[in-house]
């Protein structure tokens, strides 16, 4: 599993409190501390308190001082394509940035692929178009279909493609969850080599009582139907050591009886 971690975001309140007061130090101790808890790269999020004239400056600045800690990939989350360049430029080259994300019209495609193929970097596709989040499976892949083309076209590796279903409220959709089990699976069988499967985990508690419950649950079932990358918080150490045990548990990394310590020390 790639674990995006998911902790420097705007959203949180001592992450848009040091934004607001751009102080780096709250920023470059959240990285760090994620990454020892084994995220393999993190995503970067300046939330909703930043206006939007200002966001772009703002996720330099973040993308700025979350790379003089770190050296291993960062998902610039953003939606719009002047910030995302920025943020991009700002993490440096060498392959090791994430666009988060793309949706599926074609101008948008067409815009965040041409990004990734001159940054080599790798690229989150959504299953939204103009339609807004596709519902079904069938709608669903219809959009991956789109991207993975778009990715072709321009000669973007499958290997840079993340297909993100999104994941919604259980709380306001009971049937979505099973729906996007089934549809990571169907995302798994799009090309050979598949594409990367992800989804951001915390959206389906949102609002809910047992929300590390119900995050833990949903995660052991989505690898098991082939998600491959998760945008979580690898703070939630027992999030973390049942992911790491369904690995085990379906033969993707090898088991010893010290298997959690191992995974630790490989991260
Ligand atoms: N797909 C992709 N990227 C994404 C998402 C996705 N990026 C953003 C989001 N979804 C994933 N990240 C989060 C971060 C925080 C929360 C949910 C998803 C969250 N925050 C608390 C809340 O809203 O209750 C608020 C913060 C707090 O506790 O102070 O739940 O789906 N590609």
């Amino acid at each position: 599993m790639f674990v995006i971690g998911e902790r420097i975001n705007g959203m949180f309140k001592d992450i848009g409190d040091a934004i607001a007061e751009k102080d780096v130090k709250p920023i470059q101790s959240m990285a760090e501390k994620q990454l020892a808890a084994g995220a393999d790269a993190l995503d970067i999020n300046v939330g909703t308190r930043v206006p939007k004239a200002e966001r772009a400056d703002v996720m330099k600045w973040l993308v700025e001082a979350t790379r003089e800690v770190t050296d291993k990939p960062l998902a610039v989350d953003n939606p719009a394509l002047s910030t995302m360049r920025v943020g991009i430029e700002a993490g440096g080259g060498g392959g090791r940035m994430i666009i988060n994300s793309t949706t599926g019209q074609q101008d948008k495609l067409e815009g965040f692929m041409d990004l990734a193929k001159e940054f080599d970097a790798g690229i989150v596709c959504l299953s939204i178009d103009e339609n807004g989040v596709a519902a079904t499976t069938e709608a669903k892949l219809e959009i991956a279909m789109r991207s993975l083309g778009a990715a072709i076209e321009r000669d973007v590796p499958i290997d840079s493609l993340y297909l993100d279903p999104i994941i919604l409220p259980v709380n306001c959709d009971q049937k979505a969850p099973a729906m996007v089990l089934d549809t990571i699976a169907q995302f798994k069988m799009l090309s050979d080599p598949a594409p990367h499967v992800v989804i951001g985990l915390s959206n389906l508690s949102q609002g809910a009582t047992e929300r590390g419950l119900i995050n833990r649950v949903f995660l052991v079932m989505a690898i098991a139907n082939g998600l491959d990358a998760s945008i979580h918080d690898p703070l939630d150490e027992v999030l973390m050591n049942e992911m790491i045990t369904t690995e085990v548990l379906l033969d993707k990394t090898i088991y010893s009886n010290s298997y959690l310590q191992a995974y630790r020390q490989d991260h």
